[in-house]
């Protein structure tokens, strides 16, 4: 495993969970509105939380100032472009979080470079998951391929990806070529209380992020804000 930091309580719920932000505060904000409009006031952060061609200093601000569970993503070792206070606070988060009954990881407890629940052109198999996670708790949350799933293994171990915040489809040539799509521009994130988990999807100004990643260079960025789709199309997906 990864190291990672344990606490003895539980967290109480309800709590949302949110991941892969990737400098994207038009899609933070609106986001953490639609959490304290339910009035539920915490919150676990699971990674690539800065990384990107949107806003990461005013993103490590607002992340910086919640002061709530975060860990670290693979991207969040990029550290280009940051405020020394920025950087030096992702190099402060830890890569696992874990309370009694569950589990905080960005990818896999062993690596935040590789999808738990995909391979990634299709979900895995429950014995592909249950062999990298090698733990016993009853709910895993992992974020890092921007999927939103909610996956019940043989033995009734949970695993949730509440998808991503920020940046709704990319594509990556790791570990194979592939694109991840989730087919619309909406900001993802979810609830966890006892008994139920809620996905929700935030309506929010994504021609905004998507302008502002055009003018930092990136079409894929502004494309994939805009629509949830991946500008290149990756051979084998099609
Ligand atoms: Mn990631």
């Amino acid at each position: 495993m990864l190291e990672a930091i344990r606490h003895s309580f539980a967290l109480p719920r309800p709590f949302a969970v949110i991941a892969d932000v990737h400098g994207n505060i038009w899609a933070l904000e609106p986001v953490l509105a639609d959490i304290r409009t339910r009035g539920i006031t915490s919150i676990v952060n699971l990674g690539d939380h800065l990384s990107g061609a949107l806003d990461p200093a005013n993103t490590a601000d607002l992340l910086m100032g919640l002061d709530i569970p975060s860990i670290r993503g693979n991207q969040d070792r990029d550290l280009r472009e940051l405020k020394p206070e920025h950087a030096a606070w992702l190099t402060s988060l830890p890569a696992l979080i874990e309370y009694p009954d569950f589990l905080l990881c960005h990818g896999t407890p062993e690596s935040d470079e590789t999808y738990l629940l995909e391979d990634p052109f299709r979900l895995r198999s429950m014995e592909q998951i249950a062999r990298l996670l090698p733990t016993a708790h009853r709910l895993v949350l992992c974020g890092h391929s921007h999927t939103t799933r909610l996956v019940t293994l043989a033995d009734g171990r949970m695993i949730l990806n509440p998808g991503s915040v920020g940046l709704p489809a990319y594509t990556d040539d790791q570990p194979v070529p592939h694109a991840m799509e989730a087919g619309s521009p909406h900001a993802r994130y979810a609830i966890v209380e006892e008994g139920r988990i809620e996905q929700v999807a935030v309506t929010y100004n994504w021609q905004a992020a998507s302008e502002a990643a055009r003018r930092n260079g990136r079409a894929d960025w502004a494309h994939a804000l805009l629509t949830g789709r991946a500008l290149r199309r990756v051979a084998g997906t099609d």
